[in-house]
């Protein structure tokens, strides 16, 4: 049986108090449904919908995909009334399985534009939210410089066709509500950037100066761009996995989630956040939500792409292995002893120490089942924001502890050496692809053009130190065994 609503009320596995009589627009619009969005503020949601279904029984979700290759998801999440299971995993192997009803609505910019705007443009839309991935802001953080050489930012400047940008379709979007209703609007940003609000303002305000400069102003008075810091592991869900569920529960769900039963979501505080009830969603407020972005992105992601990148050199495809590997997680345990941890803030009440022993924990969850394909994607957007943040801070101290951390990126330039010259770059999951197909395809080409020809490394091109490990560092993969050079790296930290 395959999951819908009317199965789902069949089965009576709609949650207590459920309504189907919602109807848009709902409060929240979000551009980008993941795995991660449907595990973290659609989950969220869904608790404070359990807690108290009277009082926001028309709060949801308006869930919109704009890259082309979503349009399938969009139409199996459709087409099962927007419903699906999350099923959550703790460390110990207990298991929860829930199903969720928030994304009420979910659309794509490809057939449903128009609906897209004018949700937009409706008082009754609250706030926007993102994840839209380290790669979606399209920004250059090392400059703080909007790229504007995207292909798909150059097509959108074009305003025809469909956008291929959220920030055209928001430009569109907010120019319409300002003429509907002039109301203010909350952008809420839940990717993994440092400062995810501020860089997302930069972005859209950039873009606005070439698309259409009269809504600025309008965007700098009446939207509130808001910083968050995200957690939750959220993997690509296996056909095992849905198929298990299927025994489980007699429920064909094609857009199953599986992740962990972690959950994190730290929001600085806002006034035009104060009629929302984001602490009953499981958030939690602060003055100042830096500290907590900079633990989370240097110990967990840049944390899980050295698991993910060392874990792939030793031929381990996944994290939960790669991580009890002793050498990585000796690797691991330095760099967030000796490099990570030195340059983070101290926050009141937190333990980085335990943070990491719990990240082991997390990491090591066999039922996340988590691929280190997954981690290796995107690197090129990734790297840039989870590990050269502790290289510049370690940069500026007497001493510099950077050798993990110049290791990872060594460690990067190996997969994507290995992938070369297996002929398989075409594989490489990254929207940086064909840049460094080309790169490694020059004649004459080698590592020590790569920091010169990868613009989002530009920021350490010029530190000798940085420059001298790396070489060093690959060369050492290129003609030893990855196992020696991570037992020599060892002897060295
Ligand atoms: C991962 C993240 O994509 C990655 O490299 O580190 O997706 C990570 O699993 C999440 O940020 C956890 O909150």
């Amino acid at each position: 049986m395959v999951l819908n609503y009317h199965n789902a009320r069949l089965k009576g596995l709609l949650p207590i108090g459920f309504s189907k009589n919602a109807k848009p627009p709902y409060p929240i619009l979000h551009f980008g449904v993941g795995g991660f969005h449907r595990s973290h503020q659609a989950w969220a949601l869904q608790q404070l919908l359990n807690k108290h279904p009277a009082k926001f029984s028309n709060w949801g979700i308006t869930g919109v995909n704009v890259m082309p290759q979503d349009l399938a998801f969009v139409k199996a999440l459709r087409a099962q009334d927007g419903l699906y299971f999350v099923q959550r995993y703790a460390p110990e192997g207990t298991q929860t399985t829930e199903l969720i009803t928030t994304i009420k609505e979910i659309l794509h910019v490809a057939e449903d534009y128009d609906t897209i705007l004018q949700r937009i443009a409706s008082p009754e839309t609250k706030i926007i939210s993102f994840t839209i991935t380290e790669g979606g802001y399209n920004v250059d953080l090392s400059q703080n410089r909007f790229i504007w050489e995207t292909s798909t930012v150059q097509e959108d400047l074009k305003k025809q066709g469909i956008p291929k940008t959220v920030f055209r379709i928001l430009a569109e979007g907010l120019k319409l509500r300002k003429e509907a209703c002039d109301e203010g609007i909350v952008l809420l940003s839940c990717d993994n950037v440092q400062h995810n609000g501020d860089v997302l303002r930069l972005a859209l305000l950039e873009f606005l100066h070439r698309y259409d400069s009269s809504m600025i102003d309008w965007v700098q008075q009446k939207a509130a761009f808001i910083k968050t810091m995200v957690d939750r592991i959220t993997p690509v869900t296996t056909p095992q996995q849905k198929n298990d569920l299927l025994q489980q529960v007699d429920i064909q769900d094609n857009c199953l989630v599986v992740c962990e039963d972690f959950f994190q979501w730290v929001i600085e505080e806002h006034p035009a956040l104060a009629d929302f009830p984001l602490q009953e969603m499981g958030a939690t407020l602060v003055d100042d939500v830096a500290p907590f972005e900079e633990m989370k992105l240097r110990l967990l992601n840049g944390g899980h792409s050295l698991t993910g990148l060392l874990g792939d050199a030793l031929g381990y495809d996944r994290i939960h292995t790669a991580i009890k590997d002793t050498g990585i997680h000796s690797v691991y345990m330095h760099y967030c002893n000796k490099e990570v941890i030195p340059t983070l803030s101290f926050i009141n009440g937190v333990h980085y120490n335990d943070y990491v022993e719990q990240l082991v924990a997390r990491f090591g969850n066999p039922m996340i089942n988590d691929s280190t394909a997954r981690i290796i994607s995107g690197s090129t957007d990734k790297l840039p924001k989870f590990v050269l943040p502790v290289i510049w801070d370690q940069l500026r101290q007497n001493s510099p502890q950077i050798r993990i951390g110049v290791f990872i990126l060594a460690a990067w330039y190996y997969y994507l050496d290995r992938e070369f010259k297996k002929n398989q770059m075409r594989e490489v999951q990254d929207q940086h692809r064909d840049l460094l197909m080309q790169l490694f395809s020059e004649p004459g080409w080698e590592a020590s053009m790569f920091m010169d020809r990868v613009p989002m490394l530009h920021s350490i091109k010029d530190a000798p130190i940085v420059r001298e490990l790396f070489l060093q560092y690959v060369n050492d993969f290129l003609s030893r065994e990855a196992r020696a050079v991570i037992h020599q790296l060892l002897q060295q930290v």
